[in-house]
């Protein structure tokens, strides 16, 4: 149980002072991104307002013009990055290719050694519905040694981040971050504009309960994904099936209630998207270092997420990913019956 109140700040503090040879850097960097993200989540909540404030496109009354919310998520993350100096470089979902930058603090090459890649609002077609959505990120340590970042340093494999995250902007605006030592969570309380820390070291179930799949695409899947969506409906009491259906469509959204209750989350390949819909960069690979990072699993159906070398910033992966005992469970699935 929680007893204390302690911030986000404060909590990555102290998990640096925990490590002799830390810079601070990395501190800094997810301290920018909360901030971003405390930005962000007070602009989703007025989102509902914008048809009454003025559409997308349209000036406001104070003259600036309205954006439609995911440019506006990544304008602030972007500038974040750009003037923060801890980043040579990071990636975008709502960007072609990688954006070098320049070192603020010329003098120490060392104030820029990360790169971060972002989705700044995932799951956005939600908005209108006032469903939740979320910000997703990952951090690296670059592999140049100075100056701007190269596209080396962009297309590290998984195992290799150094922390990961994500905010859900839902009932609470919520923010879960791992740097390598358990996963934490921490809700936003609107009245002091502070993340407080409210789920220490999260745990997924073992197994789960739910499984969250866009079913709509059954016919267009191989017999192995037909056959575990099949299993999971069947009666058998002892075994805790059927499990519950849940999607929001929302990953974030769905991430998050699988990782609090247990459940699985799958996006597979269909006969039309070979590689499923998701980016390993921007959603796959940080969800997984967090999943991981928690006890539970994620896999591509035959190779552990973080484990793919990735050959371009926006190539997509089938996803499965969240209690250990039903990701390995999809795997046998698809070995037996997609030969
Ligand atoms: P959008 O950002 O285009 O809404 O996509 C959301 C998303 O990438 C992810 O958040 C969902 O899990 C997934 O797509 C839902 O995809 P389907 O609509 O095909 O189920």
């Amino acid at each position: 149980m929680v007893t204390k109140f302690k911030t986000i700040y404060r909590h990555i503090i102290e998990e640096e002072r925990k490590i002799p040879e830390a810079t601070g850097q990395l501190s800094d960097l997810l301290q920018d991104i909360a901030l971003s993200c405390k930005i962000i989540s007070l602009e989703v909540n007025r989102a509902g307002l914008v048809d009454i404030l003025g559409l997308t496109g349209d000036v406001n009354v104070q003259g600036e013009e309205v954006k439609k919310l995911d440019e506006y998520a990544n304008e602030i993350l972007t500038h974040s990055m750009k003037v923060g100096g801890h980043t040579c470089a990071f990636c975008s979902e709502e960007e072609e290719s990688f954006i070098p930058v320049e070192p603020v603090y010329a003098h120490n090459v060392l104030e820029n050694k990360y790169i971060c890649h972002f989705d700044p609002l995932d799951g956005s077609s939600n908005i209108d519905a006032n469903i939740s959505i979320g910000t997703i990120f990952s951090i690296y340590r670059r592999v140049s040694s100075k100056g701007p970042g190269i596209i080396d340093d962009c297309l590290q494999p998984g195992y290799k981040q150094v922390a990961a995250g994500y905010v859900v902007y839902g009932s609470s605006t919520i923010m879960v971050y791992t740097a390598g030592k358990g996963v934490h969570g921490f809700t936003l309380d609107p009245s002091v504009g502070e993340f407080i820390l409210s789920y220490e070291n999260m745990k997924i179930p073992e197994r789960a309960k739910i499984y969250s799949i866009n079913e709509g695409n059954y016919s267009k899947w191989s017999d192995g994904m037909q056959k575990y969506v099949d299993y999971v409906k069947e009666n058998d009491k002892q075994d805790g099936r059927p499990y519950s259906s849940r999607y929001v469509g929302s990953l974030v959204a769905d991430f998050h209630r699988n990782l609090l209750y247990g459940g699985i989350f799958a996006y597979p390949a269909d006969n039309k998207n070979k590689n499923g819909k998701l980016r390993l960069m921007y959603e796959a690979n940080p969800l997984s270092y967090i999943v991981e990072q928690a006890g539970g699993k994620a896999s591509d159906g035959k190779t552990r997420i973080l484990e793919i070398v990735p050959e371009a910033l926006h190539q997509r992966t089938p996803l499965f990913i969240g209690s250990s005992y039903d990701v390995t469970m999809i795997e046998k699935f698809l070995n037996e019956y997609d030969k």
